[in-house]
């Protein structure tokens, strides 16, 4: 893949390293965000609400949980052979694809407060469109991904889909939010115990693709991929794709399978997912 992949280096290696998060401006060609668009739109096109279609409406999000059922181009991004290695450099072993979808943001929203992800590991956004603050933009608090919480800052939440604190009440208080910035194309790869929130934003609209990677051994979702995308693989990328697949990792917002209480933590409730499929049907402008 003709892509910036090439040019990562040690300075990017430790820029990750030291400060949790590293972003790579319009990193990815204008041809192969318009090819992963294009094999994508249909799938966002043919929605449904449940869990047991390929695109589904959660909240204020429309999800493709397996982008290896619709697009071989979005594939061959997330398993480059030269990204893999600069992982590989990051983690000091082999990794592996934890999660790999597509999430675009319906309506606007009140944003995800101050949080770490739970587990050890990388996530990756790919911008299918610009980053914005009027689409929403995740801010970071640049080198917090060692940063040792005490408890009492911690927030009891009803989904422990994440650790959560009050910003305001934080250690991280007086320290400045870094924001990504550039175009479409635009790759932010950040450590998952790095403090980020994403803020109120105005505007639905903003598409990205979110993979999570992790060392090897480490359980990666249970990927649902085409036959015919497998074949143009190879060995190496087959065995980051899929050598860990688990149906019982979680937490995720969204499951594909045969598991109708395919909720994770979540569990969100049938007559729920109905009535979000039933305003993005009436009431999104995306
Ligand atoms: O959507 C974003 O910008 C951030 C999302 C996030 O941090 C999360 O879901 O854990
Ligand atoms: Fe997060």
């Amino acid at each position: 893949m003709q892509e910036g992949f090439s040019k990562l280096n040690q300075t990017h290696l430790s820029t990750l390293k030291e400060e949790g998060i590293l972003v790579l401006p319009d990193f990815i060609s204008k041809q192969t965000i318009d090819l992963i668009k294009e094999e994508t739109s249909p799938w966002l096109e043919k929605v449904g609400f449940n869990n047991r279609t390929s695109s589904l409406i959660m909240g204020n999000n429309q999800w493709i949980e397996h982008l290896g059922m619709c697009s071989l181009a979005a594939l061959k991004f997330a398993l480059d052979d030269q990204f893999i290695n600069f992982l590989e450099d990051y983690f000091e072993t082999s990794v592996t694809l934890g999660s790999f979808s597509l999430q675009r943001k319906i309506f606007p929203e009140e944003g995800i407060r101050l949080h770490r992800e739970i587990g050890e590991g990388l996530n990756v956004f790919l911008y299918l469109t610009n980053p914005s603050e009027k689409t929403g933009v995740t801010e970071f608090v640049k080198k917090s991904h060692n940063t040792e919480i005490e408890e009492s800052y911690v927030l009891k939440n009803k989904v422990d889909d994440a650790i959560y604190i009050d910003l305001e009440k934080s250690p991280f208080k007086s320290k400045p939010l870094f924001k990504p910035t550039g175009g479409k194309g635009t790759l932010v790869i950040f450590h998952r115990g790095i403090w980020h929130q994403l803020p109120k934003f105005q505007a639905p609209g903003r598409t990205v693709l979110i993979m999570q990677y992790f060392q090897k051994d480490s359980l990666a979702k249970d990927h649902l991929v085409r036959n015919s995308f497998l074949q143009s693989l190879s060995d190496r990328q087959r065995q980051v794709y899929l050598s860990n697949c688990s149906s019982s990792f979680s937490p995720s917002l969204v499951e594909l399978g045969s598991d109708p209480g395919a909720m994770g933590v979540y569990n969100i409730a049938a007559w729920k997912k109905l009535a979000y499929f039933l305003r993005y049907k009436l009431v999104s402008k995306v």
